[in-house]
């Protein structure tokens, strides 16, 4: 059986609730078609997040790394296509706010994700799940930890897929939140795990 590292964060800015970490506790010890779930949260803080991705990936030796953040206001679950060598953007939960900074300093400016991205929103789809490819990451966490997470497989010349799927808002937070559109915490469970399954086939 394979091990696949599944990631999520905790709440930050303006979001009392991360739905991505209660996706990643309900996945955390499962088998989804090939692959065993290690589930972990991730901390919101630009100085950590990276570290404590790369920590998770020596401790548990995965072949495969799926990383979730929550696109508040995003209708659709989207893999990301690319990750930029920048860290810039609002507040960490530590009140750290780079500008214009790079992640790595001998590090290219981009890696395009090593996940089957287009796979992945055909399945979602076929399942009636709105979902399409993301061409930005944004400059913030999610961004952060994709890049640490391309460029440790390619520093390591490792063939490990690894990327980022955003998603939307669970009611949950939508209702508390009050202006992003949500979804049920049972919808997004399914469409991460045929994320999950296409990396299997
Ligand atoms: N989403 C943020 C950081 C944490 C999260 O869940 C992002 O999109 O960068």
């Amino acid at each position: 059986m394979k091990k696949l590292l599944l990631t999520g964060f905790e709440p930050f800015l303006s979001f009392p609730v991360n739905p991505t970490m209660q996706v990643v506790e309900q996945l955390d010890g499962k088998t989804i078609g090939d692959y065993v779930i290690y589930g972990k949260i991730l901390s919101v803080n630009f100085n950590a997040s990276g570290d404590e991705l790369l920590d998770h990936i020596h401790e548990e030796k995965p072949d495969a790394v799926l990383s979730l953040g929550l696109a508040g206001g995003r209708y659709k679950m989207t893999p990301e296509r690319v990750a930029l060598n920048v860290k810039d953007g609002e507040p960490d939960n530590e009140g750290h706010r780079p500008i214009d900074e790079i992640i790595e300093l001998e590090g290219p400016p981009a890696y395009f994700s090593s996940l089957p991205i287009r796979e992945m929103v055909n399945r979602l789809s076929d399942a009636g799940l709105p979902a399409d490819i993301s061409n930005s990451a944004g400059t913030y966490l999610c961004n952060n930890v994709m890049y640490a997470g391309l460029h440790w497989a390619a520093q390591h010349k490792s063939e490990m897929p690894s990327g980022f799927l955003h998603i939307p808002a669970s009611y949950e937070l939508a209702i508390q939140h009050g202006k992003i559109p949500g979804w049920a915490l049972d919808d997004l469970v399914k469409g991460v795990k045929i994320c999950i399954e296409t990396l299997s086939d």
